[in-house]
């Protein structure tokens, strides 16, 4: 038997689930790349107690500049690094902001996806390299059936949703059309302490610390009535390389089959900071009162509605749990408790300029 390391190349490495996926890899002995865009700013935060001084003995994670769009980039990569397995989970990932930026979305998110595939054919990597697409349950959109699995039809109601349903077809046309081992995970929700800020359940945990410790006086929310199959994300990069650990490639649904409303999540994060959240009024005049003070913590603002919403998401992953063996371990109010914990000890050393931006996304 081989004592080679497995080499893994991740797109999206800096983002919540390529950190959390990245160590989990480095714990299995791999070796990991990942793909970094060049900003303005550090863009590494999440991945940055990873780095390891390239001198030392072993050390196993590199990453490479890089983007989704450049596909001459990508090849290069790929021919550098000879990866075992590639996560895609690179993508403009944010829902609302692919109505505001959809040909963007399309390029990274849906052509993104094909410019990888056709890298690994153009290398001739087809029969040693394992592909792994980060798809969504956003492909569901608006409901067809409940609760989702792997035979409900997609309706995807966002130019995200749609630029994923090409990676999503792209992944299958790929597998079927040159054996490449290639595979879907349709993941709903997953969220941490480090979900990015503009997310709906981490802007509600930032505001409840901020809140909380006196630096916001208002969270300003959207959708309320919207229902998320919410799940922690450390369980559902454990799922993406079950994927890929298979024989044989094929399309799987992680969630955790439950449901909530915005509204419940936000009610479960206040009382976590020890508040408790009575409803008034309806529509766009809906306030949420801390019933302790009286003072209005929670209000409506239509901006953030969006164009189409996704109005129930809700998964079933028994096939997930069969083949794979995989389900969920951390439940909605563990990781509220988690997500609003480690918002206060962040907010408590946070400028209070930083801190009043709770309201973006
Ligand atoms: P994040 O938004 O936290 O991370 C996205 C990552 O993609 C970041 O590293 C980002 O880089 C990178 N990225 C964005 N655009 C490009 C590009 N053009 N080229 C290269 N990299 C790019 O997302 P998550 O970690 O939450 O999600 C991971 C993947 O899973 C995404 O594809 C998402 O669409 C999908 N998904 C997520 C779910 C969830 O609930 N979290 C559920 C289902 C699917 P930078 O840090 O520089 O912005
Ligand atoms: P989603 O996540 O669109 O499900 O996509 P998000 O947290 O942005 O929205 C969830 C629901 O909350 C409602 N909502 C608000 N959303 C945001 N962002 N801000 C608000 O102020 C707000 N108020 C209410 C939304 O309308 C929506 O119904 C996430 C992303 O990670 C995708 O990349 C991934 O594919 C899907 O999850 C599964």
């Amino acid at each position: 038997m081989s004592d080679r390391r497995k080499v893994a190349l991740i797109t999206g490495i800096t983002g919540q689930d390529g950190s959390y996926l990245a160590e989990l890899l480095l714990a299995k002995g791999y070796i990991v790349h990942g793909i970094k865009r060049r900003s303005s700013s550090f863009n590494t935060g999440r991945v940055d107690h990873l780095y390891r001084d390239l001198h030392e003995p072993g050390v196993g994670f590199f990453l490479h500049y890089g983007d989704l769009t450049d596909a001459t980039n990508l090849i290069r990569i790929l021919a550098e690094v000879q990866p075992d397995e590639i996560y895609n989970l690179g993508a403009q990932s944010h829902v609302a902001v692919s109505f505001e930026t959809p040909e963007y979305t399309a390029n990274s998110d849906a052509l993104g996806t094909l410019r990888l595939l056709e890298a690994i054919r153009i290398l001739g990597m087809e029969k040693r390299t394992r592909f792994y697409q980060a798809s969504t349950s956003e492909l569901y959109g608006k409901v067809q059936a409940v609760p989702q699995d792997e035979t409900t039809p997609f309706y995807p109601r966002s130019p995200y949703g749609v630029a994923k349903l090409y990676a999503y077809w792209i992944v299958v046309n790929y597998r079927e059309a040159y054996g490449l081992h290639a595979s879907n995970g349709v993941l709903f929700n997953h969220e941490s302490p480090r979900r990015g800020e503009t997310f709906v359940t981490r802007k509600i945990t930032r505001a409840v610390a901020a809140i909380s410790l006196g630096k916001q006086d208002c969270l300003w929310l959207g959708n309320l009535d919207a229902q998320r199959d919410w799940g922690h994300a450390r369980d559902f990069v454990e799922g993406m390389w079950r994927i890929l650990q298979q024989e044989t490639p094929d399309d799987y649904v992680l969630a955790t089959g439950k449901t909530h409303t915005v509204r419940r999540f936000a009610e479960l994060a206040f009382a976590e900071a020890g508040m408790t959240l009575d409803w008034r009024g309806d529509g766009a005049d809906e306030v949420g009162i801390d019933r302790a003070s009286g003072r209005v913590v929670v209000r409506i603002d239509p901006e953030y509605f969006r164009p189409t919403e996704v109005d129930l998401l809700i998964g079933n992953a028994a096939k997930a749990r069969r083949v794979l063996g995989w389900s969920h371990k951390v439940a909605l109010p563990d990781l509220v408790a988690e997500m609003v914990a480690s918002d206060i000890a962040l907010m408590r050393d946070e400028a209070p300029a930083q801190a009043g931006q709770g309201n973006r996304g």
